[in-house]
Formats: structure tokens, sequence, C-alpha cells
């Protein structure tokens, strides 16, 4: 796949979106006036995101992969997995008030996280490389904010718009990864006290490592790999839930704790 962005399009496509997610303004998505770029372009104007928050000294913090679950492709209509970056300003504590404000459209997805204690690169990492390779698995909670009118994408421009990310909360339990079979561990979602969304890790590609291996080996098309000690969101186990205002979200792991957020 190649290139059909010129850098100067780069630039403004990544102003363009950068903007929308510090004001939280919704824009159309990008496609509709480059229908023919590429993934490869896609990369280009995130990884632009990225280097102009560098630029502003926010440091990353890590990676997420997304649309990892057929729950999560199923309700955006997408078929393969993206990834984006995560900075800073972008992780909250447990029970962190969420300024609404500062957002467009809110959800919540249900996520296993992994840190690193090896590199890991190639295209062809395994589940077992990825655990030999893992010092800790966390519960997390992402809130994803397309900057697309009505959360409405196709996966060039989620690539592009840093895959919605936005917020993440990381719980207090931490495990090691031979603590739990990743695949069983269930995970209940409650908005304001009732159920809304039910799942187990399998359904993020059979077992959430997997996610990990394939962010590896997306990495790898740009010859970029993912460095030990880096903390990796695996993507939504369920459907990402629409949050408003007042909302409250409590996300119970199987032996893992709660993380919870409410939305001010
Ligand atoms: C894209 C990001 C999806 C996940 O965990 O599947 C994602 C989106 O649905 O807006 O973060
Ligand atoms: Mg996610």
């Amino acid at each position: 796949m190649s290139r059909t962005l010129s850098k100067e399009a780069v630039a403004k496509l990544a102003e363009h979106l950068e903007k929308a997610e510090l004001e939280a303004f919704e824009v159309t998505k990008i496609t509709d006036d480059y229908p023919d770029m590429t993934m490869v372009d896609a990369t280009d104007v995130q990884w632009e995101i990225r280097r102009r928050k560098e630029q502003r000294g926010h440091k990353m913090v890590g990676m997420k992969m997304g649309l990892t679950s057929w729950a999560k492709m199923k309700q955006m209509g997408v078929e393969k997995p993206c990834y984006g970056f995560l900075a800073d300003y972008f992780s909250l504590s447990d029970n962190a008030d969420v300024k609404f404000d500062e957002l467009i459209h809110p959800k919540v997805e249900a996520e296993l996280a992994f840190v690193t204690n090896k590199p890991l690169s190639g295209p062809d990492v395994t589940v077992e490389q990825v655990l030999d390779a893992t010092e800790l698995v966390v519960p997390a909670v992402e809130i994803i904010d397309s900057r697309y009118k009505d959360f409405k994408f196709d996966l060039v421009s989620v690539q592009a718009d840093n895959s919605s990310s936005t917020r993440f909360v990381v719980g207090s339990h931490a495990a090691k990864p031979e603590d739990f079979d990743w695949a069983t561990v269930g995970v209940v979602m409650q908005k304001n006290g009732e159920v809304v969304e039910v799942g187990a890790g399998a359904a993020v590609l059979d077992h959430p490592a997997a996610s990990v291996a394939m962010l590896a080996s997306m990495l790898d098309e740009r010859g970029e790999s993912i460095p030990a000690g880096t903390f990796i969101m695996t993507g939504g186990i369920t459907a990402a839930v629409l949050v408003e205002r007042g909302d409250s979200i409590v996300v119970r792991y199987q032996d893992l704790g709660t993380v919870s957020m409410r939305f001010v």
C-alpha cells in the first residue's frame, strides 16, 4: 500500500483533526475529501498528530488497539483493527470525574491492558511470546470520542483520528500474566447501576495477548516496534456504551476489582 497524500496535506489533516479533538467539535470524515487515502496516509496523519503533541511537551504513555473484537467491528461497520497512541493527559485516575464539556460524544469500553518488560517486534509475534514479554495485566476502561460526525467512519478515517482515543482509566488490581486465563476472564459493565454489557477476554481476537501481537505486526509495517515498558490497551471486549453528562460507569472485572468514573 502506498502514499497518496503530500506532506502538506498530511500536516493540514493532522492540524484539522487535532483541533477538533482539543476544542471538542465534530468534523466530516476525511475520506469524503480524500477518497483515495490509504492506511499508510492515515497512519502518517496519526503520527503527525502525535508529533504535534510531543512538540508541545506532552509525553506518550502507551498505545491502544481498536476494533479488535467482533462486537466492536460489528458496531462500527469495520472489518480490521486500528491502533493509536496514548498521551499523558488522556490518563485519568480511578473514580475520576470526567469533564463532559471537553468531549464530543464519548463512549466507554471495557478492556484489558498489558505492560511489557521485553521488546516485541516483527510480523509474526505469538501469544506465547507476548505473555513471556508481559510484566503485568491490568483492567482498564477506555473513553473513546470519534471526532467524526455521528461516530461514523471507515478504517482509514479512524486510523488518522488516532483511533478515537481520548481518555482512559486504569484499575488498581494488577495481575501477573500467568495468574489468569485471559481468554475467560469476565467483565460486566454497569451504567447508573444497570448492567449494559458483559463479555470475556476471548472476545478480543480469541485472546487479548493476540492484540498486542497484532500491534507489533502493524508497527512493523512502518519499521517500528513495541519497546519494553510499553502500556498497551488491547481493545474493547464488548460494544462501546454511549454516555451522557451525569452518567456513572462501573466495570467489574472477574477477580480484578472494578474501574469507575462519572461524567460531569
Ligand atoms: C474506534 C476505536 C475502537 C476499541 O477498543 O475497539 C477502540 C472507535 O470505535 O471509535 O478503541
Ligand atoms: Mg478501545
